[in-house]
């Protein structure tokens, strides 16, 4: 089994001498998941490393990559030094015709990137998938257009390595680095044409296990009976399953992300890893240690304009007495722990209102899913709160103003009716708005109109378990099929910004090769809970000892059943909303303290040991 517990590790230095890193991924300037945020975020330590003998490889893609990508115009591509490998490989592949761009992602680190445009190699589509085919017992099918631009651009990687390769004057050692099947793709043919380049292939969870952990509630019961290839026909991705597997068996270096993953690797790729490379995060802490917490303070304002707008247009409770909770990612019910998160929280309703403890809670889903437009009424209540503001804030005006001016003429100390100083006018638009706000109905569970609203899992559970903002129940839910941002009118920040202003973050998944939602809680200074069928969580219970201490919390939900996984996670909630402030500032800071073993400074020696690996088997 690999094991993350390392052997000494060789200096970074060592490693990097006269070596060149290409970091190669679909997601490079192409934000689409959690790979991005690995690379992106890790960018920064790897730099500090490796220099300018690091570059990262992907597809061109103009729509996604304009705002993040700045290219070198021609002059500065000719005028780039001879001993710069990067820029003479992009040059001599230009020489040879194909159009590839070299220049800067523009993200903390500002990495050199090299993209490549896969569309100009579906002319020789045919014989690419061919060659696939003969070799290698790809198949390819004729119309899937994700599956196509995946091979040319596989082809197009080889190209610019074995060019790279070529270039290095003096000759260099060479480390490809490919994160999942999409980039793997070039893999069998790099090996089989013997470019000389060390290849490691990392998977970020196996493609067959997330189908296979979506459809059968005891996924790792079965797991070690998977006939691989009739299960991949079964789900129809036996194309992309065939890939995954050439390039975990046909890297020098075969790694993942978690322990939990490995098992899944073993099973279905029938490759034991190399090792298991934990995610990490660029934290970033601020010089004033009570910053975050004041920031915390800050944005819970912003949440709170939303609940106001949101609830008390039916009825009110106390604000300060309130906590938000979270959850957050892609909409896959089960996997990600909706389901068992829902049930915790209608059992926390229950506890919280048998127990007279008058702490409110207020859950957020944020994830998303297909919807018409946001709900009107939704809206409405939000513009109707921002007019009674602004007639609060000319009565404060006009109050102040008559205050002033009654206070140096008055001849006794007493402070006059405040009441007399509004004018008509102000009275009845303040009544006036305020009666057209308040309704009878209850607040909405959901923020926008679903396009299939009768089938949504959220929602069908809510309405069975009449968890629908009564005005009795303390646990109040804001389902939002939608990413914040800050451009959303409803609570228009960052997600960031959002996770700040939250009380704690809630992912029990099911299924989760790493999962960075609780770690990028952590990184705020906000607590999570995680489960130990997440990466993450797993890598916690082994890895911290404290982890509660530290407000990360871990259901356990391995050999549990979903009765029992409930029941847990329903005992931490109720432990958390039973602290009182002090309390939740003192987690804050021990969360906050914590993130720092999760900086990239301190996991980047993972990688360091794999590429030191792959020198070896050179
Ligand atoms: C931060 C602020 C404090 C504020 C507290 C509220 O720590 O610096 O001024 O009182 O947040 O904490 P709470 O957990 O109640 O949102
Ligand atoms: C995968 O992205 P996902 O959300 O599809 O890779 C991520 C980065 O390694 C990982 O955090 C996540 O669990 C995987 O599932």
């Amino acid at each position: 089994m690999p094991t993350s517990s390392l052997a000494p590790a060789p200096t970074a230095a060592a490693i990097a001498a006269n070596t060149l890193l290409v970091e190669v991924a679909w997601e490079v300037c192409n934000q689409v998941g959690g790979i991005y945020t690995v690379i992106r975020s890790k960018v920064p330590a790897t730099r500090q490393v490796w220099g300018e003998q690091y570059c990262l490889l992907g597809p061109y893609f103009p729509q996604q990559a304009q705002a993040e990508f700045e290219p070198y115009d021609d002059e500065q591509l000719a005028s780039s030094t001879s001993d710069d490998p990067f820029a003479a490989a992009v040059r001599a592949m230009r020489a040879l015709g194909y159009q590839v761009q070299l220049g800067t992602w523009l993200i903390t680190g500002r990495p050199r990137v090299v993209l490549i445009d896969p569309y100009q190699a579906y002319p020789r589509l045919d014989a690419i998938k061919a060659d696939l085919w003969e070799h290698h017992h790809i198949p390819v099918p004729a119309t899937d257009d994700l599956l196509h631009q995946v091979v040319a651009f596989g082809e197009l990687a080889k190209v610019f390595l074995q060019l790279l390769a070529a270039e290095t004057n003096p000759p260099q050692r060479l480390i490809a680095h490919f994160h999942e099947w999409m980039t793997g793709v070039a893999i069998p043919a790099l090996r089989r044409e013997q470019v000389p380049v060390q290849v490691v292939f990392t998977t970020h969870a196996t493609l067959l296990g997330r189908y296979l952990a979506m459809n059968d509630p005891n996924f790792y019961d079965h797991l070690m009976q998977v006939n691989w290839q009739a299960e991949a026909q079964r789900f129809n991705i036996e194309p992309a399953v065939t890939m995954e597997r050439a390039a975990a068996h046909g890297a020098h270096v075969f790694t993942t992300v978690s322990e939990l993953t490995v098992r899944e690797c073993i099973y279905l790729l029938d490759r034991i890893p190399d090792a298991v490379l934990p995610n990490g995060l660029n934290i970033e802490r601020f010089v004033a240690l009570h910053e975050f917490q004041n920031l915390h303070q800050q944005y819970k304002n912003k949440i709170h304009e939303f609940v106001m707008a949101h609830f008390f247009q039916s009825y009110s409770f106390d604000l300060d007495k309130t906590l938000y909770l979270f959850t957050s990612g892609r909409y896959e019910y089960h996997n990600k722990g909706f389901d068992l998160t829902l049930e915790a929280l209608a059992r926390l309703n229950y506890r919280l209102q048998q127990s007279g403890l008058e702490t409110n809670v207020v859950m957020f889903f944020i994830t998303k899913r297909p919807f018409h437009s946001i709900n009107p009424q939704v809206l409405h209540s939000r513009a109707v709160l921002e007019e009674v503001r602004e007639t609060c804030q000319a009565i404060e005006r006009q109050v102040g103003e008559r205050l002033f001016f009654a206070a140096a003429a008055s001849d006794d100390n007493r402070l006059p009716d405040l009441s007399t100083m509004v004018d008509d006018y102000w009275r009845l638009r303040y009544r006036r708005t305020l009666q057209s706000w308040k309704t009878k109905a209850l607040p909405p569970v959901i923020t926008h109109n679903l396009v299939d609203d009768q089938n949504d899992d959220i929602l069908h559970f809510l309405r069975q378990a009449n968890l629908v903002n009564n005005q009795h129940d303390r646990v109040k839910i804001v389902y939002h099929p939608d990413f914040v941002s800050p451009t959303s009118p409803l609570f228009g920040m960052e997600y960031g910004q959002f996770v700040r202003g939250c009380h704690l973050g809630v992912f029990p998944s099911y299924y989760e090769p790493w999962g960075y939602t609780p770690l990028e809680c952590v990184a705020r200074g906000v607590p999570a809970v995680t489960s130990d069928l997440s990466g993450f969580g797993d890598y916690v219970l082994q890895n911290v000892p404290t982890h509660e201490e530290q407000g990360i919390f871990v259901v356990h939900r391995q050999e549990k059943s979903f009765e029992e996984a409930a029941e847990e996670l329903t005992d931490m909630l109720w432990e958390f909303v039973q602290l009182n402030r002090r309390e939740r500032i003192m987690q804050r800071n021990n969360v906050e303290s914590s993130a720092e073993m999760f900086d990239w400074k301190n996991l980047r020696v993972y990688y360091e040991h794999a590429y030191q690996l792959a020198l070896e088997r050179s």
